[in-house]
Formats: C-alpha cells, structure tokens, sequence
C-alpha cells in the first residue's frame, strides 16, 4: 500500500498534465470604480460615504470557509493527545482469563502491590498523554465501589475493601499530568438484571457514578459486546446522553461513534486512506462495517474520527505465561506510522499484573518504543529555513498570512492556503544544499475541515522532479515513509481535493535504521 522511493524511476511529466500552476499568479483585484456611478447627493451625505470608505482599515483577508463537518472543540483536543495508553486490569488478572464468567468471587481480587502511581510513572516516561482504565470488563467486576451492584472491589480483601482503584488512578494522573479516561463495558456476565430492560438503568448509574467521582474524564470507551443468550437491547441514544449530561466534553467512543470510531480492527492499522467523516447513519456498536470504519467516508456528514486500539502483548490482561511476547519496537513503531502517521489516534494496552503494578517487560518496550520515536523525528530539517525557501502555486489573495511559510512556522493555527476553488496546488521547499531524508509528516487544518484526496511528494533530482510516493488522504497528521532520498528540493503536489487545500504543517526527518 505504501509507495516507497524505489517507485522513483516514474517520469514526472504526468504531473505537467495536471494543469497545476507554475507560480503565484497576481490576484485580479476589482477595480474600484463606484465613484463612477455616484449620483448626485447632498455634500454631508457624500461626505459622510468618503470618511467611511477611505478611513476605515483596509479589511483584512478572510480565512477560508469551513468544507464539509468539522471537529467539535473536544474532538479536536482529543486529536491532539495522538498517543495514550488503555489499561486492562480487574477480575481477569487473577483468573487469567479474558472474557470472564463473572463468577470469580471478589476474594480472589487481591494485588500485592497495586500503584497507580506507578503506572502513570512509566506512562508519562514513555510519552503517553492518558490512561483509559477497564472500570468495568465483560465479567461485570467493578474497580470502583458502585452503589449498583455486590460485584465490586468492596467484597474483596484489598484495602479491605475499602479500596477504589479509580480513586486511586484519577489522583495519579492528576498527579502526573495525565488524562483520564473510563471504558465500562455494557456486557455484564453477573449482574441479575442483566438481559432485562432495567439493566439500561444499572449501566447509565454506573456511568454517572465514574463520571460524578473522579474528576475529569477525556474519554469514555463503549464496545458493543452482547451476550448470546440473554440478548440486550441496549439504549445506546440515552448512554449517551447520559454521558453528555455529567461530562459534555468527554468525547464518547464507540463501534458508531458518536464522537470517535473504532477504527476496524484491533492491529492498530487505519486505512491508507483514512477520512475523519462518516456516514453514521444506521450504526450501532456491535454491528461494525470494519471495512468502512476502516477508511472513513470521503462524503461522510459527520466529525468521527478513528481510534486504534491495540495491545503490546496478545492478551489485553496480563498473563504470564506472555512475557516473552511482547510486540517489538519494530512493531510498535509501524503500528506508530499506520495509526498516528494514518489520521488516527493510537491507543496502546497495558495488562498490569498481579501485583498491581506495570510488569517490567512492558515498562521496558514502552520505554524502548519512546526513544525510537524520538530518534525517528530528532532533527525537523523544515524547521528554521530563511524566508524565501519556501513557493508556492497560489497564496490565497496574495495574502502572506495564508504564505506557503505557514507550513513550516511550528504554529498549528496558522496555515499555507491557496486561492478557494483550487483543487490542485504544490509548495515547494528548496533547502539550498542537498539533505538526506526519508520522512515526511504532513497536516491539514481540520479545524476547517479534512479536505485533501491525493497527493504526491516530488524531490528534485538536479534537473527534474522525481515522484518519492504517492498517497490518498492527510487529515490531521499524516506520516510519510520511504527509502532515504538525497535532494536539495521537495515538492508537495496536492493532486485533488475536496476544497482548496490548507496545510498547517510539514516536517522532514532523517530517522536512523532501527
Ligand atoms: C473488546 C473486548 O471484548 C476485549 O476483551 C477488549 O476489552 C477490547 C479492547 O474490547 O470489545
């Protein structure tokens, strides 16, 4: 799916035919003729229309119009965190299950050692901006002391069953600057109302019981498991709203959104093409077209985009008997690129063990994942270029405020646009000398919507440009790879768009071998 830079023996000349621009043209401006047509008026009144017009400030250029949905204030702060970690812990641990039964008795929950602080420790020192806690797994077990069920931490011997491990989790974030995020499963093996209509009440008190509790919650995390024999119909429209009701702004994830998807498959892999729009009508959590989840709706009519949910390890508890399989930092770092680096935030799984704490193995990987990431994208060889390095095919009204400079100022409200109506553009950066690269991570400004189709990147090879790949969508963030290149030049060709392309950022990176 990728193109890489072996695909380089392409002739460029396709790109001539695209009938993009070769340079800035003027702006044709309207001439101001209305004098012409004054007629005659008392002397105050015309006066009066001279003040106005020549003293008040020449107007600014307008932004470019929002194309299409665009991100809620919360969806587009959730974007940003990128990369944050899912944290399964609970009943399971103990059994060494997966999907329990809900039979375990609470006696069996006892951690030797659990730290929350811990956890956000090793989450903070291996870059991860959250924690999203299993609250609640399929088996029913609570790690908060709900008020709507016996099957909880307060039956068990921990803290003598006075603990609460999302007390405990939300300080520690807080503490650490975390985010904290709650997923609650709606499929509950144990509780009795499960299966009857009144259980739709049990699961809304719980969310209103985690929500009211522990501070601020980012994320609140729904599958749509269903158990096969006591089908539930579940009332997702009133989940949620009553999760609207106590946290608005935590944002709502699910198969169907309504504020974030899942993206398909549990690989964290998101399609090469990968729209930020659906269209949601229909969905339901339990019912996913994994294939449309996957890449988006180009003409989708609603801001949802994706999540990839992946564990380090097989299981997404902890057992044992997996310490040994860990995913490497290779995998890691290529699930980093068709995640993040494909328009989706990445959401890695931690099993805490048995003792409560984040097992060494996976401190270690987490750890290890995080300097590769940082060596991949050490140098940004965009970044500081002198004024002029920088062209463009067209700059909206001419305006330097839309300049192609506005790619590459480190500022994620400004900018390179081009004049409204165009669906083909380049920016160009010539770096004066040759550089050797083989990254590079591109962004629109989704602020006003996700808009660019496709799109190439060309580098100069002394006397003409060569194609390095050629790729679909961007979105919030896309990263690019490909064979190590050496060129003094590189070209953006947005190839087709929705609406006249608007990048907020492009950096270029040299990332070492692995
Ligand atoms: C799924 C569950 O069935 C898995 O056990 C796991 O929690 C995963 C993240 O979500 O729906």
């Amino acid at each position: 799916m990728e193109a890489r830079l072996g695909d380089i023996t392409r002739s460029a000349s396709w790109f001539d035919k695209l009938n993009v621009p070769q340079a800035v043209q003027p702006a044709a401006k309207p001439r101001d003729r209305w004098f012409r047509h004054v007629v005659p008026m008392p002397a105050n009144l015309r006066l009066l229309i001279l003040c106005t017009v020549f003293l008040v400030p020449a107007q600014r250029v307008m932004p470019p119009r929002a194309e299409g949905p665009i991100p809620s204030p919360s969806q587009l702060a959730w974007q940003q965190l990128e990369y944050y970690a899912f944290i399964h812990f609970g009943m399971n641990t103990f059994t060494d299950h997966e999907w329990g039964e809900g039979r375990a008795q609470p006696a069996l929950f006892r951690p030797s050692q659990l730290d929350c602080r811990q956890w956000a420790r090793v989450a903070k020192e291996a870059g991860i901006k959250g924690i999203i806690i299993t609250a609640k797994h399929h088996d029913g077990f609570c790690l908060w002391p709900s008020a709507t069920t016996e099957y909880s931490v307060k039956g068990s011997p921990w803290r003598d069953g006075r603990g609460d491990v999302l007390k405990e989790l939300s300080a520690a974030c807080r503490e650490y600057g975390l985010k904290f995020g709650v997923y609650i499963s709606p499929w509950d093996r144990n509780h009795p109302l499960y299966g009857t209509p009144r259980y739709n009440r049990i699961y809304k008190d719980q969310w209103r019981e985690v929500q009211s509790n522990y501070g601020e919650v980012f994320e609140t995390w729904l599958d749509g498991a269903n158990d096969l024999k006591k089908r539930m119909v579940y009332d997702f429209s009133g989940f949620f709203e009553t999760i609207r009701s106590v946290q608005p702004n935590a944002v709502i994830f699910s198969d169907a959104g309504p504020d974030i998807r899942w993206v398909g498959n549990e690989k964290g892999r998101a399609g090469e093409t990968n729209w930020s729009t659906r269209n949601n009508e229909g969905s339901f959590p339990g019912f996913a077209d994994e294939k449309a989840l996957n890449t988006g709706d180009e003409d989708g009519t609603t801001w949802i985009p994706a999540e990839c949910d992946v564990s380090i390890r097989p299981g997404w508890f902890y057992h044992s008997n997996e310490d040994s399989k860990l995913k490497s930092v290779a995998e890691l770092m290529d699930i980093y690129y068709t995640s993040v680096g494909s328009n989706a935030n990445l959401l890695v799984n931690i099993g805490v063990d048995r003792r409560g704490l984040v097992n060494e193995q996976d401190e270690g990987r987490l750890k290890e994942f995080r300097t590769a990431r940082d060596a991949a994208f050490r140098v940004n060889l965009a970044s500081g270029l002198a004024k002029g390095t920088l062209k463009a095919s067209s700059v909206r009204a001419q305006d330097p405020t839309f300049g192609p400079e506005k790619a590459i100022d480190g500022n994620p409200e400004t900018y390179w646009a081009t004049d409204d109506g165009l669906k083909t553009a380049w920016i160009e950066i010539d770096f004066g000398h040759e550089l050797k690269f083989n990254r590079v991570i591109l962004q629109e400004k989704i602020a006003l919507g996700q808009r660019v189709k496709r799109f190439s990147i060309l580098v100069w090879n002394g006397g003409d440009y060569q194609v390095a790949g050629r790729f679909t969508t961007i979105g919030y963030k896309r990263i690019l790879r490909f064979d190590t290149v050496r060129s003094s030049r590189l070209r953006l060709l947005i190839e087709d768009a929705k609406a006249a392309p608007l990048i907020s950022n492009i950096e270029i990176y040299d990332a070492p071998p692995l």
